[in-house]
């Protein structure tokens, strides 16, 4: 009996200094005194050893010690739900979580940039699909059968269809638009393109095109030139210089690529530009009268010019990025730094 006193007056000294912040520690708590195998009803099974004179007094006690655990259980209820509730607890000066921010990829940094530039010209935007056919993405473009960008080296076809393909160019973008549209038509396309190639930092086997076409009647290679100079000085900057040189293009004629003076140095000679002080920026030409009749277009009334552009080439000279595979690795330790370029 003494002992068991003891020990009930051990447990409503632990009862009185337990404490719980929250709903789990005031369930700890009823698991521990109040609960089918708790100390309370430890404790009542004592009963049985008591003798029969003192089991009045004992039970008493023990009534106590039960309304005693019964009463805390109560107060810290109610203290960890006023904890939960109580406004005068939250500290609203203290600072929010932070948001890891990402970065806006190069390639679509860029290309936005590009795009907007020519919506600016009213060149509209088309997007088209990934997977074409022969037709749109060769046929159309006057690449004849023979061609070597036809060959399997070089074109991914779809190996349960071989009439279909991934496009080389999204050319086949505007092949629909002209399916569709008669002119004036003054699109801007850009894209993903795909390639076999062996993957180098120099090449790889899909990047990024965006790719402008416009017929009208009268169009001019002069317009051509003003257009392409007017992107330039807005990508580049006032100061840059442009040249073109002639090329050839099977869907254009004549053709021709340009070049801009090296950002680097300025057009004084280094690596990048290969000391001759320019470089390569994309091909243009006047479309090819037969690529206008493929289409049902009047040749002898409408003209128009076309260029292409390599996303990638036009990242790479605006922020020098020297090897193509960063593109596609989610380094984030590349792609982080872009933060805040819009
Ligand atoms: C139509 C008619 C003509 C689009 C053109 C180029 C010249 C060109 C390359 C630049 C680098 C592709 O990304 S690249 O590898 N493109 O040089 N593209 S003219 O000519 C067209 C397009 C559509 C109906």
């Amino acid at each position: 009996m003494e002992a068991v006193l003891a020990q009930i007056e051990a447990f409503k000294a632990e009862i009185s200094s337990f404490t719980a912040n929250d709903a789990a520690g005031v369930e700890a708590f009823r698991i521990r005194f109040l609960g089918t195998k708790g100390i309370v009803k430890q404790v009542m099974g004592e009963m049985k050893q008591v003798p029969v004179e003192q089991k009045k007094a004992f039970g008493q006690i023990l009534n106590e010690f039960k309304a005693f655990a019964e009463a805390r259980y109560e107060a810290l209820q109610s203290a960890s739900q006023q904890h939960a509730t109580d406004e005068s607890l939250l500290d609203y000066s203290l600072p929010g979580d932070a948001f890891p921010v990402g970065a806006r990829h190069p390639l679509s940094l860029v290309r936005n940039q590009i795009v907007s530039i020519f919506q600016r010209l009213g060149f509209a935007l088309a997007e088209g699909p990934e997977i074409e056919d022969d037709w749109h993405n060769f046929g159309a473009m006057n690449l004849p059968e023979d061609h070597p960008a036809r060959d399997m080296q070089d074109t991914f076809y779809v190996s349960q269809n071989p009439s279909w393909l991934l496009r080389t160019h999204t050319s086949s973008v505007q092949a629909r638009i002209m399916e569709s549209q008669q002119p004036p038509i003054r699109v801007i396309c850009p894209g993903r393109v795909y390639r076999n190639e062996t993957i180098s930092a120099r090449a790889h086997c899909f990047f990024h095109q965006v790719e402008g076409l416009y017929i009208d009647e009268h169009v001019s290679f002069a317009d051509l030139k003003q257009t392409l100079y007017y992107f330039v000085q807005e990508m580049f900057g006032k100061d840059t210089k442009v040249r073109f040189r002639p090329s050839y293009f099977p869907f254009t004629e004549p053709s021709a690529e340009m070049d801009i003076s090296c950002l680097i140095c300025g057009g004084d000679g280094c690596t990048v530009c290969k000391h001759s002080g320019w470089v390569e920026i994309l091909g243009s030409g006047m479309v090819h009268p037969k690529v206008l009749e493929n289409f049902g277009i009047d040749s002898n009334k409408y003209t128009g010019f076309a260029f292409g552009m390599g996303v990638e080439r036009i990242c790479q000279l605006k922020y020098r990025v020297n090897d193509l595979r960063l593109y596609s690795q989610n380094d984030v330790r590349f792609l982080s730094q872009f933060k805040g370029a819009l």
